[in-house]
């Protein structure tokens, strides 16, 4: 079925989760829903409220434009607007626009009868979020813990933040995300790589199917995960990384507080060498 056709076909009536058949349409190409209402408002009101603070602020200098969250002696308050009461609500349209963008996924994935697993996967990046901007900061006490809305500020934040607990890179949790994250570029390189080389002949040459696949990584190791398994295993370890992304900074300044290197002392501390003569303790 030619695609224009096959669009005509799917797009129906219904799978709405609020509104009823209120915003049921398109424009152009553009599913709208509630929740395409929704998403463009926040979006759009975040995005002017970042450019009045740039406004407010004292450079247009696109690196160096900042939006500050509340000093820590705000607490959990509500901030005025040039101190970091713009960076709360620029905070609150962006939970808002990512959720609406989610549910609005979820609509469209509810018409065409399909699983729910984009805005699933989606809800991973938005739960990394707002750990950064929401959960951690109203754990610690102080919306002051959120991460300023810069190019260089938020790269400082993040340095600033490592160095507080030493050297981040020993945070088990930040290895694990790591880790995810190296494994997700290997599979999706793979991935990328074995289905051009099959589905992507040069001309003249005819494509090669999923057999060819198979066959070319078990003459290599021995094994193949399968065309619907390499997607179900790039699913898992990129969903993976973001949730251990979301671990090793909740962790941080809630359940630990030191360098992070010394939460290794659980190893070192074992009762099996723990008073041997000449060891670390003794
Ligand atoms: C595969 C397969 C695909 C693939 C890839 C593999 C036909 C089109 C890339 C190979 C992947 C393996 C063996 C898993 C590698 C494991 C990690 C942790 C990276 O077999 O089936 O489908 O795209």
């Amino acid at each position: 079925m030619a695609l224009l056709s096959f669009e005509r076909k799917y797009r129906v009536r219904g799978g709405t989760l609020i509104g009823g058949d209120l915003f049921d349409f398109w424009i152009g190409p553009f599913y709208v829903g509630f929740f395409g209402v929704t998403t463009a408002f926040f979006a759009l009101l975040g995005t002017a409220l970042i450019f009045y603070g740039a406004a407010i602020g004292d450079t247009w200098n696109p690196f160096l434009i900042s939006i500050d969250p509340p000093e820590l002696e705000i607490g959990l308050g509500m901030a005025p607007l040039a101190k970091g009461g713009l960076w709360q609500l620029i905070t609150m349209c962006a939970a808002v626009a990512f959720i609406s963008w989610a549910l609005r996924e979820v609509e469209i994935a509810r018409k065409l009868g399909m699983g729910l697993h984009v805005p699933f996967a989606f809800g991973v990046a938005i739960l990394a979020y707002i750990t950064l901007v929401v959960v951690r900061p109203v754990l610690m006490g102080a919306w002051g813990h959120g991460f300023p809305y810069g190019i260089f500020s938020h790269l400082d934040w993040v340095n600033n933040v490592g160095y507080a607990y030493g050297n981040f890179h020993y945070n088990p949790a930040h290895m694990i995300a790591v880790s995810f994250f190296f494994t997700t570029c290997l599979a999706l390189a793979l991935h990328g790589s074995l289905i051009l080389s099959a589905a992507n002949p040069e001309k003249g040459e005819t494509m090669r199917t999923p057999e060819h696949e198979d066959t070319f990584f078990r003459d290599l190791i021995g094994y193949s995960i399968g065309p619907l398994g390499i997607h179900r295993l790039g699913l898992f370890l990129a969903l993976n990384a973001g949730f251990w992304s979301a671990v090793c900074i909740v962790v941080s300044g809630t359940v630990w507080f030191d360098a992070w290197a010394d939460w290794w002392y659980w190893y070192v501390d074992l009762p099996f060498w723990a008073d041997l003569e000449g060891g670390v303790n003794g």
